[in-house]
């Protein structure tokens, strides 16, 4: 069954083959859908062709989300491949490396928190606002990244908590803006993974060590799992799912304490 047969989606946040987007990429070709991309800067642009080539893809366009020109650029070079757009999947985020290591109030700065907020939360709004146009009347999907540092803390998660919980928000007003054109908003909540972002992490290996110890599952998540539960989300078998926040982790975020 390729549920997503017939659909279109643009996919912002690939960086590597170990990036979430390439999980939801992947996912989301297998089920039938016509794939675009965007890449952050020129130096990942052949990285993104080729990823995208292996999904059948020959679109990748340019887009720093921190613009509202090279957002509103994007949306206009798509225009020129497609006609409509059904799908947007929304897989980036950012805090300066100095904001996630320590102590929360020694690290947070009005620059990192702006930062952080501007890339992380607003960012699926602006995305939402251009690409508007293109998905009106078809039944479309937005979807964005989470982490349960947003409604919880977590150790050097820091002002990441903020811009997750600000994008959650975002989420849910997002699917109530939308909601009366048919488009649906929701989010993924992933367990933590070792991504091209992650590497730049201190103690992230400890942290993944932890969470197999105390997750439901005991072990960590892949990025095909969360592609399966965001090709899901996006497809019209989601048809009454909008402003959630589906957690993919094993069921950490369920458990109040692990066994001892
Ligand atoms: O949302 C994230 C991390 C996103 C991220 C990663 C980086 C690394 C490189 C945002 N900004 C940057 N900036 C950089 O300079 N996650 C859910 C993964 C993550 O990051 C953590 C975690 C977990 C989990 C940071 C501290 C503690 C836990």
């Amino acid at each position: 069954m390729s549920f997503l047969a017939g659909k279109r989606a643009l996919i912002i946040g690939l960086a590597s083959n170990r990036s979430i987007a390439w999980g939801i990429a992947q996912a989301m070709h297998k089920q039938g859908a016509e794939l675009a991309f965007s890449y952050q800067t020129e130096k990942l642009r052949p990285r993104v062709e080729k990823m995208g080539a292996e999904c059948g893809s020959q679109i990748a366009l340019p887009c720093d989300v921190t613009s509202d020109d090279e957002i509103a650029a994007l949306f206009k070079s798509l225009e020129q491949h497609w006609d409509g757009l059904d799908i947007i999947v929304h897989s980036v985020a950012y805090a300066p490396q100095e904001a996630l290591q320590g102590n929360y109030l020694e690290s947070v700065t009005r620059d990192s928190f702006r930062l952080a907020h501007d890339i992380s939360a607003y960012s699926f709004a602006a995305l939402a606002k251009a690409g508007l146009p293109m998905m009106q009347g078809r039944s479309g999907a937005l979807l964005t990244m989470s982490y349960l540092g947003g409604v919880r803390t977590v150790p050097h998660y820091n002002v990441m908590g903020p811009a997750k919980a600000s994008l959650e928000a975002n989420v849910r007003y997002l699917a109530q803006a939308l909601g009366a054109q048919g488009i649906r908003v929701n989010a993924v909540s992933a367990g933590p993974i070792r991504t091209l972002a992650a590497s730049g992490i201190r103690d992230f290996r400890k942290m993944l060590a932890a969470f197999e110890q105390s997750a439901p599952l005991r072990r960590c998540i892949t990025i095909e799992e969360v592609g399966n539960t965001a090709a899901f989300l996006c497809s019209d078998l989601a048809s009454g799912i909008t402003g959630e926040v589906v957690y993919v982790d094993g069921g950490f975020n369920t458990i109040a304490m692990a066994d001892f």
